[in-house]
C-alpha cells in the first residue's frame, strides 16, 4: 500500500515510518496536514491516511473529513485516527467524520500491523470493486458509466477554457460480421477495435454494442479528426484473426468539439450527428 502518516512529532513520524515500511509498504510522512491534503489531492495511488488527533490550527476530526472530501466519493482511502487513551470518548465522532479504524498512541507493533492487514484487505477489495464497477468487460475500456463520469469531469475543466473533443465510433456492417463468422469472432472484432481506440486516445470507452467514444482535451477539433482518421485508417489495413477466421472490416466516426456551456449529452449528441452523416454518406469515413 502507499501510506500517508501525519504527525506533528517527527519522531512519531520516524517509528510509524520504520513499521510501515518494515511491512513492504511505501510510506510518505508530513508534519503538517494541509500539505498532506495537498499530497493526498494529486496522487491517486494513497491508500490509506494514518493521522494523530492534534494539529496546530486542526484537529485531526477536520483533517479526517477534509481528506474525504479531497480525494471524492469514487476513490478508496482507509483513514486511521491515532490517539491516546483519553482520547477515547472522540471515537464516535471520528468515525461520523470519516475515519475507518483507530490505533493507540504510541502504537503497538502487533496491533498496529492487524490494522495494517485489515486496511490492505479493505482497500483491495474496494480498488477491485471500483475497476469492475467503471470498466467494460469485454473491451476492457470504460464502461458507459464511467465514461459519462470522465466526460462530466473533463467539461469542468472545458468550462475554465481549456479545448475539449469528442469522437464517435460505430463499426461498419457489423451484423454481417456476426452473421458471417459468428458472435465469438464478433467479440474478438469489439476487442481489437477497443484496444486500438484505447491507443489513440487518453479517454477512451464502449458506449454499448460496437460503438465507442473517445475524448480528447487540449486538441482542436481537426487535430482530433486527424487521430481518428489514422485509427480508421489502421483498423481498415488490419486483418483481425478471430479463430480460424480473418475479418477485414471498417470503421465510421463523428467528431464534435464541446461549445461552452452545453451538457454533455449536447456535446455527444453532435458526434453522433456526425457520425450518423458518416454512414449515410457511405461509412468507413470520419465527418466533423
Ligand atoms: P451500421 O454500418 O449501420 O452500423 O450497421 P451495423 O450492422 O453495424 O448496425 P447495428 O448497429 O444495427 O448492428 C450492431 C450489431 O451489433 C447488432 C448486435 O447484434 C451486435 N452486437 C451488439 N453487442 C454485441 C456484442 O457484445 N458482441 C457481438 N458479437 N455483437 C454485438
Ligand atoms: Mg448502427
Ligand atoms: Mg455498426
Ligand atoms: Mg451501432
Amino acid at each position: 500500500m502507499h501510506v500517508v502518516v501525519v504527525d506533528p512529532s517527527r519522531t512519531v513520524l520516524m517509528i510509524a515510518s520504520q513499521l510501515i515500511g518494515g511491512q513492504g509498504h511505501i510510506v510518505h510522512t508530513f508534519t503538517d496536514p494541509h500539505v498532506a491534503l495537498d499530497h493526498l489531492r494529486t496522487h491517486d495511488e494513497v491508500d490509506a491516511l494514518i493521522t494523530c488527533s492534534e494539529y496546530d490550527g486542526m484537529t485531526g476530526l477536520q483533517l479526517c473529513a477534509e481528506a474525504r472530501t479531497a480525494v471524492g466519493a469514487e476513490r478508496p482511502l482507509y483513514v486511521i485516527l491515532m490517539s491516546s487513551t483519553k482520547e477515547r470518548g472522540r471515537r464516535a465522532a471520528a468515525l461520523d467524520a470519516g475515519a475507518d479504524d483507530f490505533m493507540r498512541k504510541p502504537p503497538e507493533p502487533d496491533e498496529f500491523y492487524a490494522r495494517l492487514r485489515a486496511a490492505e484487505r479493505v482497500i483491495s477489495l474496494q480498488r477491485e470493486l471500483m475497476r469492475l464497477a467503471n470498466t467494460d468487460p469485454l473491451s476492457g475500456l470504460l464502461n458507459r458509466r464511467a465514461l459519462f463520469r470522465r466526460a462530466g469531469e473533463a467539461r469542468e475543466r472545458a468550462a475554465a477554457g481549456r479545448f475539449l473533443t469528442a469522437v464517435m465510433f460505430d463499426i461498419d456492417h457489423f451484423k454481417r460480421i456476426n452473421d458471417t463468422y459468428g458472435h465469438d469472432a464478433g467479440d474478438r472484432a469489439i476487442q481489437v477495435v477497443a484496444h486500438e481506440i484505447k491507443r489513440a486516445f487518453p479517454i477512451a470507452g464502449r458506449l454499448g454494442g460496437e460503438e465507442f467514444v473517445g475524448f480528447m482535451e487540449e486538441a482542436t477539433l481537426m487535430e482530433t479528426a486527424a487521430r481518428g482518421e489514422q485509427l480508421r485508417r489502421t483498423l481498415q489495413d488490419m486483418d483481425i484473426g478471430a479463430g480460424k477466421a480473418t475479418i477485414n472490416l471498417t470503421i465510421s466516426a463523428g467528431v464534435s468539439l464541446f461549445r461552452a456551456g452545453e451538457t454533455v449529452d449536447a456535446f455527444l449528441q453532435r458526434a453522433d450527428n456526425a457520425l450518423y452523416a458518416a454512414k449515410s454518406a457511405g461509412r468507413n469515413r470520419i465527418i466533423t
